[in-house]
């Protein structure tokens, strides 16, 4: 009886060692064979429980067999765990590894579009003499678009505003000024601000023309500011945006928000204002509007006009920009080509 158990064993362990050595075994698998062979309810357990008809001896012969096999197993069991994590561990570094010989990738650098530039350069400019910057909706109503800017319903000023209408009282903005009737409403004098943004026109598209444009405009309220301060200041904002060699003139006009009123002119860059084909043959160049703001427009807003007075411009973004850079379609700013947009 002892000599079949003793035997038993023996095959078992052979089969065992076997098993626990052989390559490829996997965790789960080795798991299972752990509880196999060493489990509560395992084989080598399964020995002991046979032993009631064996004498005391016997049963000490046998569970020293049991146990040595436990032993052996439980060593065997260990190695081969060791062995996978080994093998585990350097799978993760190979997965993981990074090769930092690889070239990496470039990624390509964007441009500042060139209206950007010139709005840019333009802020600079006024934050630098104190001004700062006013906002304003795009969809605006007949009163902050015309009404309070002095230009009455039949006012033939209107038709130079073909204006883009919403509904009856509620339209496209046709300049940024509605957005200084606006801060006016808002705040009492002094004011010192510039408008920038987005204008639109009933406008037929061609080379000079968009039905969406973009505007500067500024505005200074104060006591005793004068057509000099207005002549001041937009002669050294037009030098430093087309350069100091260049000249500025002031021509008499009209607007109905402002007066009096002028055009200003920079002198052409190309002809040295000597007059080319770019300049008409005048060696001018017209940039901007400006004058100072109507009585009119301070008395729609509650501000007095016997005590403020102040000076107002206005200019297309895209046409400094085309004169700036000798840009001769307004249409290249609005069709994203890169080969266009990578020159600024
Ligand atoms: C208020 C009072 C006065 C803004 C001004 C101009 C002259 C002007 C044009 C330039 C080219 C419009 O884009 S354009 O077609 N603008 O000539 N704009 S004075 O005057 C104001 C604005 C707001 C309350």
């Amino acid at each position: 009886m002892v000599e079949k158990i003793k035997e038993e064993i023996e095959k078992l362990k052979e089969e065992g060692i076997e098993l626990l050595k052989s390559k490829n075994l996997d965790k789960e698998t080795l798991k299972s064979l752990r509880i196999k062979y060493l489990g509560r309810k395992g084989v080598l357990n399964s020995f002991l429980k046979r032993l009631s008809s064996l004498s005391p001896e016997e049963k000490r012969e046998i569970g020293k067999v049991v146990n040595q096999t436990k032993v052996l197993f439980t060593a065997l069991i260990e190695d081969k765990e060791r062995e996978i994590e080994k093998i585990e561990a350097q799978k993760r570094l190979e997965e993981e590894k990074i090769d930092v010989t690889i070239p990496g990738r470039i990624s390509r650098v964007g441009y500042k579009h060139p209206l950007n530039v010139i709005m840019e350069e333009i802020k600079d400019f006024f934050f630098g003499m104190n001004f700062s910057l006013a906002e304003g909706p795009e969809i605006e109503d007949d009163y902050h678009n015309f009404e309070a800017l002095n230009i009455p319903k039949d006012h033939p000023a209107r038709d130079m505003h073909d204006t883009l209408f919403v509904s009856d009282n509620v339209l496209l903005r046709t300049h940024t000024s509605p957005v200084q009737i606006r801060t006016m409403l808002a705040q009492k004098p002094p004011v010192r601000i510039i408008t920038m943004g987005r204008c639109y026109r009933r406008d037929a598209v061609d080379s000079t023309h968009s039905p969406m444009f973009h505007q500067v405009e500024g505005l200074l309220v104060d006591k005793n500011v004068s057509m000099g301060d207005l002549k001041g200041i937009l002669t050294a904002f037009v030098k430093r945006i087309f350069g100091e060699d260049r000249k500025v003139r002031f021509r008499p006009s009209f607007f109905p928000f402002t007066e009096p009123s002028a055009e200003v002119d920079v002198s052409c860059g190309i002809c040295k204002g000597k007059g080319c084909k770019a300049c008409g043959y005048t060696g001018w160049l017209e940039i901007m509007g400006a004058g100072m703001v109507d009585p009119e427009v301070f008395k729609a807003v509650g501000y007095d006009p016997s005590e403020y007075t102040g000076f107002a411009f206005g200019m297309g973004i895209e046409r400094i920009a085309m004169l700036k850079y000798n840009i001769d379609d307004i249409r290249l700013f609005y069709e994203n080509d890169l080969r266009f947009l990578s020159q600024f």
